[in-house]
């Protein structure tokens, strides 16, 4: 038993379906990453990051007074938040996660608790979170905060010793680390946890916890559930710590080849190969892969929270505007399979060439023909690969009464024949989109 029950230890069955039902209608979420480290932009005195762009002042080894100075050349007036929700709604996308604090320590929003902030720190002077909290809920988009509990690069005590000591080539930590643990939970990780759920009109949908530390002891992180019990309507994930299970499983850059069944689970996943902005990762993926992580993340019952990196001014690539656009465009015709749509019937694998092993990270990711999606009265087949003739397919589990194509606004019958539980659909010669043609398969 936890130290201090949680939301998810009291809550009846019942009460947790009420929870996360706006949750499970989404599927598809905006993720943004977008702090301090978007000025340095994945660059520091010549020379370049290898890896993810937030994590640049631990990998190039920045001194805090050193990365603290970035934060007197931020300023992002190319941010909208309108726009940002705008693209996240146009891509078809339910709701936002955007960073209010990721391991630096730089804090994204007006906060009283620690003057390391976009308001207090910047010539910007503005609060983000804010005008962000305003547009989505005028736009009936859910928002969550993304917060680096466990660790923070700049705070005293806070910096988790992630790859042995904090610089490699001294072996030493920076003084302006050290510090205790307790302090900083109790000064500022629990201090800014309160004021992002209180500060705005609408307390948040979600907080995003990340990298839950050894140092993330239960009775710790039941300091930081005390303060989540005051929030009956908050969703929050697995990365909390102290052994508490949150709602949601949160497989990282992968999707698990069969969700979690009976679990909660959201793939978080990256449009590039940085999470924040990096001026030289061009390295895009195509609207087509995008679109068969959505999907094939649906059919296992999951959510797709697809993140973009703003730039230092604010504005997002435009690479990753056209994809979201994209997407949208799919969606638009073909989002009844997959908003609350339920995973597949027929097993996690059909519909693939080669199925995969386990539910771990996979090397490679395996390729396959079709996803399929389920509501109460239709099955939906995700065609990717356009069979000749007709669609066949055993072990239909009901009834169907009619078979059509989503992307045929006629909704025309398509002829079908059914005999113990095999199924084999007439198709028109053509697929109806170069990307996925949504079969639907009705039942009574
Ligand atoms: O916010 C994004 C990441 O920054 C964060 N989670 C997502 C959502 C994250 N924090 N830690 N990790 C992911 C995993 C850490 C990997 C590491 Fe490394 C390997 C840390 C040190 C070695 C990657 C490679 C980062 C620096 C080098």
């Amino acid at each position: 038993p936890h130290p201090v029950p949680a939301i998810q230890d009291k809550e009846t069955p019942a009460q947790h379906d009420a929870r996360m039902a706006w949750w499970r209608e989404a599927r598809f979420g905006m993720f943004i990453h977008w702090g301090l480290y978007a000025v340095p932009a994945g660059e520091w005195h010549g020379q370049r990051t290898t890896h993810i762009g937030e994590w640049i002042m631990n990998d190039l080894s920045i001194p805090v007074a050193d990365y603290k100075q970035f934060a007197t050349n931020f300023n992002p007036t190319g941010f909208s938040a309108h726009d940002i929700v705008a693209l996240a709604k146009d891509a078809g996308m339910k709701y936002i996660v955007i960073t209010s604090k990721h391991h630096d320590g730089f804090a994204m929003f007006d906060s009283k608790t620690d003057p390391f902030n976009i308001v207090a720190a910047t010539p910007f002077k503005k609060d983000p979170l804010r005008e962000l909290a305003e547009e989505c809920h005028k736009a009936g988009i859910r928002l969550g905060f993304y917060y680096s509990q466990a660790q923070d690069w700049t705070a005293p005590g806070g910096a988790a010793a992630v790859r042995g000591t904090h610089n490699k080539e001294t072996g030493h930590w920076d003084p302006a680390q050290d510090g205790s643990f307790d302090d900083y939970l109790k000064t500022k990780a629990i201090p800014q946890i309160k004021e992002l759920l209180s500060n705005y009109k609408t307390a948040p949908d979600i907080i995003w916890f990340d990298t839950p530390t050894s140092r993330m002891t239960p009775e710790r992180a039941a300091e930081v559930v005390k303060v989540l019990n005051q929030y009956p309507k908050l969703i929050w994930n697995n990365r909390l710590g102290g052994g508490y299970k949150g709602d949601t499983e949160t497989p990282e850059q992968y999707i698990p080849a069969q969700g979690y069944p009976g679990r909660d689970w959201e793939s978080c996943m990256t449009i590039n190969d940085t999470w924040g902005y990096k001026s030289f990762d061009t390295n895009f993926k195509s609207t087509e892969t995008l679109l068969r992580n959505l999907i094939d993340i649906t059919s296992k019952g999951g959510n797709y929270l697809l993140n973009i990196g703003p730039d230092a001014q604010g504005k997002v690539p435009e690479p990753e505007v056209e994809r979201l656009h994209a997407m949208g465009k799919w969606l638009a015709v073909n989002g009844e399979a997959v908003y609350g749509a339920k995973a597949t019937l027929f097993g996690a694998e059909a519909g693939s060439f080669a199925p995969a092993e386990g539910n771990a990270k996979p090397k490679f990711v395996p390729a396959w023909e079709w996803r399929s999606t389920t509501k109460a009265n239709r099955i939906y087949i995700h065609l990717f690969a356009w069979p000749k003739g007709s669609f066949h397919v055993e072990k239909v589990p009901r009834t169907i009464t009619k078979a059509y194509l989503l992307a045929d606004s006629s909704h025309k019958a398509l002829k079908f024949t059914q005999r113990d539980g095999v199924l084999d659909v007439s198709l028109p010669e053509k697929a109806l989109d170069p990307i996925a043609t949504v079969l639907v398969l009705e039942s009574k």
